[in-house]
């Protein structure tokens, strides 16, 4: 009898859709006027991978800025780098997480790609134009969120469980921090120089 009332239950409960919630809160951001640079996201979700997306994330060069600034992505995501201007720009990054790569430069209209293969918060840049600057922030898992700029965020359909959130400035600092989901979830956090 145990074992039928047991075997019900298992029944009942994989039939259920999985529990989520959002992780939702505000970013305070001291020595800056602005928090929209800032993403948060959640480590890893564990026993989870997840592939690398097929759609491609879009950087584009137009009229001499990288837009967006910063662009949030799962890592294996595909980045299109589309050259807008008339100028020609050279693209690359000096971080070792992104292979330190270096894309040359190329005519407008067309598109030159790399793929983030593991975590890596990539700084782009230009060689012709010392100016131009933005980010790739490839993380772990799809929870993430970019701030706004008044800090706050959201970050939907998180399976429950317990994870640790963590947060990435290119210039500010912040504790990561353990949350636990179960439904909608506040978390609020304090980066700093
Ligand atoms: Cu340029």
């Amino acid at each position: 009898m145990k074992k039928i009332l047991i075997a019900l239950i298992v029944a009942a409960s994989s039939a259920l859709p999985a529990a989520a919630g959002d992780i939702h809160g505000k970013v305070t951001c001291k020595g800056s006027s602005t928090c929209a640079d800032t993403v948060v996201y959640v480590a890893a979700i564990p026993g989870k991978t997840f592939p690398a997306p097929a759609a491609h994330a879009k950087m584009n060069q137009l009229n001499m800025k990288f837009v967006p600034r910063i662009l949030p992505v799962l890592e294996g995501t595909t980045v299109d780098f589309l050259n807008s201007d008339a100028v020609l720009h050279n693209v690359f990054t000096p971080d070792a997480c992104a292979d330190k790569f270096n894309l040359g430069t190329w005519p407008k209209g067309e598109t030159k790609t790399y793929t983030f293969k593991k975590e890596c918060a990539a700084a782009l840049l230009c060689k012709v134009h010392p100016e131009m600057e933005a980010y790739v922030v490839a993380v772990p898992t799809p929870y993430y969120a970019q701030a706004k700029a008044d800090g706050s965020y959201q970050i939907a359909d998180v399976p429950d469980g317990s994870y640790t959130l963590k947060v990435w400035h290119p210039r500010l600092k912040g504790k990561e921090k353990p949350v636990k989901v179960a439904g909608a979830t506040e978390a609020d956090f304090e980066i700093a120089r």
